[in-house]
């Protein structure tokens, strides 16, 4: 597949469901340097894949938690993205911001802690959708996004805007 198009997104399933949570604290927010796994050499925000009877909220607070050895506080959950990759594989993502953070981000094995001034997003080292969402989460709007990847080439996209959550349940 190709396009949004050749995807019946009603009965869509993702093989795995992550998170990514953005501490955006006045006019910072906080990004990590990938060391490994999906997307690794990227700029990105803390997160990672669920764990068995994990909410999505629980493992937003994990993975920042074992990426950069902080504790967020006033997270929300502000939009959730779907990726579709050629090859088969499909993830859900739910997409948290916090109002800041306990402790101070140390780089880990799985992270380097990058705080960015919100004006200077490297979006040109990031995932090349991120640039079509993040500015409306620093905005403070709800956001659905479809993406289809050849490997980390975006082929496809659709994103959805508004005041607040969509009332459809996210799949999966
Ligand atoms: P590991 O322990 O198995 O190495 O990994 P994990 O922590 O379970 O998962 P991961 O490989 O870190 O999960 C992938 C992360 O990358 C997850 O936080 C979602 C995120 N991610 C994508 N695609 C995109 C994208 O297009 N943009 C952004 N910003 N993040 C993405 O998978």
């Amino acid at each position: 597949m190709r396009a949004l198009t050749d995807i019946d997104w009603p009965t869509w399933k993702p093989k795995d469901v992550a998170t990514l949570l953005f501490v955006v604290e006045g006019s910072r927010i906080l990004l990590i340097r990938k060391k490994r796994g999906l997307g690794a050499g990227k700029v990105n925000g803390p997160g990672g894949r669920l764990d068995p009877g994990e909410t999505p909220i629980q493992a937003a607070v994990r993975e920042i938690g074992e990426e950069l050895c902080v504790k967020p506080f006033g997270v929300e959950e502000r939009g959730e993205l779907a990726f579709q990759f050629t090859d088969g594989y499909g993830l859900f993502c739910h997409v948290f911001t916090a109002r800041g953070c306990e402790g101070e981000p140390r780089e880990t094995e799985e992270a380097i802690p990058l705080w960015t001034p919100l004006d200077a997003i490297p979006y040109d080292e990031m995932w090349a959708d991120d640039r079509l969402w993040i500015p409306h989460m620093l905005a403070g709007r709800w956001f659905a996004g479809r993406f289809i990847f050849d490997a980390d080439r975006m082929v496809d996209h659709e994103i959805e805007v508004g005041d607040v959550r969509a009332p459809t349940p996210p799949p999966g």
